[in-house]
């Protein structure tokens, strides 16, 4: 895989569509290499996770994660078992989140969720397993100077684990039907959505052996780009149809989800996610026109209206 230079210029003449297809090609081909043909033993369980895995998703984290590594001048090839491994967790959440103990989802990526085809059971495993190969594929990559594999095995846990994504989960299922305050609402959104996120963007950084300064700067990013997609998210659900964004619209409503439109309303929500977008493009400021692909596939991400 060619180490892609570090990209300079504006982001109007980045052509976000290639990086996007580029990107994407190459995580699906590294993660055709890291996961278990899906006829080995046992099978069923290995077909599953290679379902959820390849059945379309926008690969969005491994994106920021490779974009982060330009920015600080890293290379794809570094990046690439990183931005996997990620996926790979992304993927694993999305799987436990559809089932029917949690959010009940008959179809995800357009789809047949993974235990509607597989049984539950199945499900449950081929979660698991994704999980524990995000580590076996994150051990694979090679330490940067700066950041050795201990690091970067702790970062990744530290965002999957029981004060991040999975406490996301569990404070997203009990506000149910509960009326909740800014600041739980916030709790929730950190830890489901923008742990993984910035940490997607820290691993990118990682692998490029990057400062401490620019360390800094991408947290900050993914921090605030992980909540304003969030709260971009909360409110395509009340405001666009089930067919503009290609899945289920009013959905959050209906499960009596805590969202920012349903606790400040929809005009304090949109003012919420202006601000959360400065904070995130002023973070990029410190690369000083160096994170070309990074600002690009913010401003996609949080101008999306799907
Ligand atoms: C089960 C431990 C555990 C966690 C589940 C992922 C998750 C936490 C819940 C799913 C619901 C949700 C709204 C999560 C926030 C993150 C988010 C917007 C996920 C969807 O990400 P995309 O749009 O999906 O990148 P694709 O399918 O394109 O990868």
């Amino acid at each position: 895989m060619a180490a892609l230079a570090t990209r300079k210029g504006s982001p109007e003449n980045f052509d976000l569509d290639a990086f996007l297809k580029a990107s994407s090609d190459a995580v699906n081909r590294a993660l055709h290499r890291f996961l278990p043909k899906a006829a080995t033993k046992p099978a069923a369980l290995h077909e599953a996770m290679r379902y959820s895995l390849f059945a379309g998703g926008k690969r969005l984290r491994p994106a920021l994660c490779l974009a982060a590594a330009e920015s600080c001048g890293g290379s794809w090839e570094s990046a690439m078992p990183l931005a996997c491994a990620v996926e790979c967790i992304h993927t694993y959440s999305l799987i436990h989140d559809d089932l029917p103990a949690m959010d009940n989802d008959d179809f995800r990526r357009g789809k047949p969720t993974n235990h509607k085809v597989f049984g539950e059971a199945v499900a449950i495993l081929a979660g698991d397993a994704l999980l524990t190969q995000a580590f076996e594929i994150a051990a694979q990559s090679q330490p940067s100077p700066r950041y050795s594999h201990r690091q970067i095995i702790l970062e990744i846990a530290k965002a999957a684990g029981s004060l991040h994504l999975i406490a996301g989960q569990v404070a997203d299922m009990q506000s149910e039907g509960k009326k909740i305050s800014v600041p739980e609402l916030r709790y929730i959104h950190e830890r489901k959505t923008s742990a993984l996120l910035a940490c997607a963007v820290r691993l990118g950084g990682m692998s490029a052996n990057c400062s401490q300064t620019q360390l800094k700067a991408l947290t900050d990013f993914g921090y605030h780009v992980g909540l304003a997609f969030q709260v971009i998210d909360d409110i395509l659900d009340v405001t666009q149809t089930s067919e503009q964004l290609g899945k289920t619209a009013g959905k959050d409503d209906r499960a009596q989800k805590a969202t920012y439109p349903s606790v400040v309303g929809l005009e304090k929500s949109r003012e919420i996610a202006r601000q959360l977008t400065r904070r995130a493009f002023a973070a990029l400021k410190k690369f000083q026109g160096k994170a070309v692909a990074l600002n690009s596939l913010a401003k996609y991400l949080l101008e999306r209206e799907k």
